[in-house]
């Protein structure tokens, strides 16, 4: 048998705490007990030099908030490189990044092992991210309070592009079925809820005119709420021709 593809994380933080909850539930959970994925956490502060564990210092040149010190961080990269023989991408999460996407999150899964700098503080000294880094990446223009849950949101990304850990059947779905549009309005049980009915059509049998359905819903909520996505979006020029004849509509 050859072996199943696998990653391997590697987290660098001074949080390691953080990451517990997430990784040991659902999906990530079953992964990592398959040995699709690997997510080994290590506490920067174990490779500080001093006894209160120091990690961060005042910026040079003054100005508010602390900077990481590169000694620990690059002493951790190296020191955890040596771990396993695997090469390690060394990617810091950083707002300065590229932009989390899936073209991204797809060169990432088709990597042998990533190893996640967490930022906190204003920064990391400027020397890490040129000499020990590979690549900065941003989940996007948001701000929030370090580089854990933008290093967890990865994982979780990634992770579902490795053969596998969806169940392989449920991302060959997700793979053919990527035609650059929203999905349509999902419907369950009960038909009435509250004097608000599911549309008809879904309860009809009738498959074709569901499929149609469907696939309209698609085209007008891309056009109402991502009009960016069209132009690369998978239309016939049937559709096109259908969308241009709709009224526009907040939807
Ligand atoms: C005073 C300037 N700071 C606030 C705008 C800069 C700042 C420093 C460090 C803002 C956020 C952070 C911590 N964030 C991350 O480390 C981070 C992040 C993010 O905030 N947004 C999107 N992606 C990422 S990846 C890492």
């Amino acid at each position: 048998m050859t072996p199943a593809p696998h990653i391997r994380f590697d987290v660098l933080t001074i949080f390691p705490g953080m990451f517990t909850g997430p990784l040991d539930e659902s999906i990530m959970m079953r992964a990592r007990t398959q040995g699709l994925i690997d997510v080994q956490l290590h506490d920067l502060r174990d490779w500080a030099h001093d006894r209160h564990r120091t990690v961060d210092d005042y910026p040079f040149g003054g100005g508010a908030g602390m900077v990481m010190k590169p000694e620990p961080l690059f002493e951790a990269v190296e020191a955890i490189r040596e771990m396993v023989p695997e090469p390690a991408t060394v990617i810091l999460m950083s707002p300065q990044g590229r932009r989390l996407d899936r073209a991204l999150v797809d060169e990432l899964a088709a990597l042998p092992r990533l190893l996640l700098i967490c930022g906190r503080y204003e920064g990391v000294d400027q020397r890490v991210v040129e000499h020990a880094v590979d690549l900065e990446v941003s989940i996007g223009d948001v701000v929030v309070s370090g580089g854990e849950l933008p290093a967890m949101l990865l994982i979780d990304a990634v992770s579902r592009r490795i053969p596998g850990v969806l169940g392989s059947e449920a991302s060959l779905l997700e793979e053919s079925f990527d035609d650059g549009l929203l999905e349509y309005p999902q419907y369950t049980r009960p038909p009435v809820f509250r004097d608000w009915e599911a549309p008809p059509i879904l309860l009809s049998g009738n498959h074709p005119e569901v499929a149609k359905w469907r696939r309209r819903q698609q085209l007008l909520r891309t056009r109402a709420r991502r009009p960016d996505l069209l132009a690369a979006a998978d239309l016939t020029p049937q559709e096109r021709r259908w969308l241009d004849e709709q009224p526009v509509e907040g939807e």
